[in-house]
This record gives structure tokens, sequence and C-alpha cells, in this order.
């Protein structure tokens, strides 16, 4: 079985996560999704508007996810590739060559982000509409 992982704060669920999730899962058979706990949202200076075991309840609804584990820290990516057996890390094109040294790994692979839409932007539509 190709197992494939990626990582996110998959907040506002909107269809540039599941461009990226459909096009993970199609470069293999399982793929596993590392969501940034709450915690660490708070390093990565993010503040999700759903919860992590809410925002874990959407991912786990959608047809191209297979399992979702909690991204804790940073440094947690070579350990979840070994104890997975993952066989492709995938990353939208923003983190573009951000975790190159995977390749001793696995292989790395950065999809173009999808323009136009953002949860930062939702969030920004949405006030300035009040
Ligand atoms: N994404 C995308 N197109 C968008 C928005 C997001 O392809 N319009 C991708 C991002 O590139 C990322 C994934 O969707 O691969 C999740 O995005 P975020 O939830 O914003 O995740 P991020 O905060 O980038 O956290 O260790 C890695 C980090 O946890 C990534």
């Amino acid at each position: 079985m190709k197992k494939i992982i990626t990582y996110g704060t998959f907040d506002l669920i909107h269809h540039g996560h599941i461009n990226i999730l459909k096009r993970a899962k199609a470069l293999g058979d399982y793929l596993i999704v590392g969501l940034s706990s709450d915690e660490f949202n708070a390093i990565k200076g993010k503040a999700a508007y759903h919860s992590y075991e809410e925002r874990k309840l959407i991912l786990e609804a959608i047809k191209y996810v297979d399992e979702v584990i909690p991204e804790q820290n940073w440094g947690q990516k070579v350990n979840d590739i070994k104890t997975h057996d993952v066989k492709i890390f995938v990353m939208g094109s923003d983190w573009e060559g951000k975790f190159d040294e995977l390749i001793e790994h696995c292989e790395v692979v950065y999809l173009p982000r999808t323009e136009g839409i953002s949860t930062t932007k939702i969030k920004t539509d949405l006030h300035n509409k009040e």
C-alpha cells in the first residue's frame, strides 16, 4: 500500500484544501493527514476557528482522507514517515523547498496552491460584508 502524508491546520475547510487532499490521494492508495493541534497552531501563530476535534471530524468525512493524526510540533515528520511507512510527503507550493530535508526518507512533492482562496480570505471577506 502506497501511503501519502500531508500536514496542515485545515480550518474552515474550502476548495483549496479539497484540491490538495484530492491530488495528494491520487499519488497513492492511502492518505494520512497530520492535523495541527490547537497547541501547535498557537506555536504557528494561527488561531483556528474550529477546535482540533471539530477539524478532525470534518477531515475524516472527506473521501480522500484515510487517517488523521495530530501534528504537535515541527519535528515529528521524520518519525511519522517512518512509523507509518509513508512513501510520499505532499505540501502546497507555499511550502516549496521548506521540507526538502525529508527527501532522505521519502519522496517530497509540492503541489500548486489553489489561487483566490484561503482561510484568512474567508474571514476577511465575511468581516467586510458585515
Ligand atoms: N492550500 C492550498 N491552496 C490554498 C490553501 C491551502 O493548496 N488556497 C494547502 C496548503 O499549501 C497546505 C494545506 O492546504 O498544504 C493546508 O493548508 P493550511 O491549513 O493553511 O496549513 P498550514 O498552516 O500551511 O500548515 O507542518 C506543516 C504545517 O502544519 C502546514
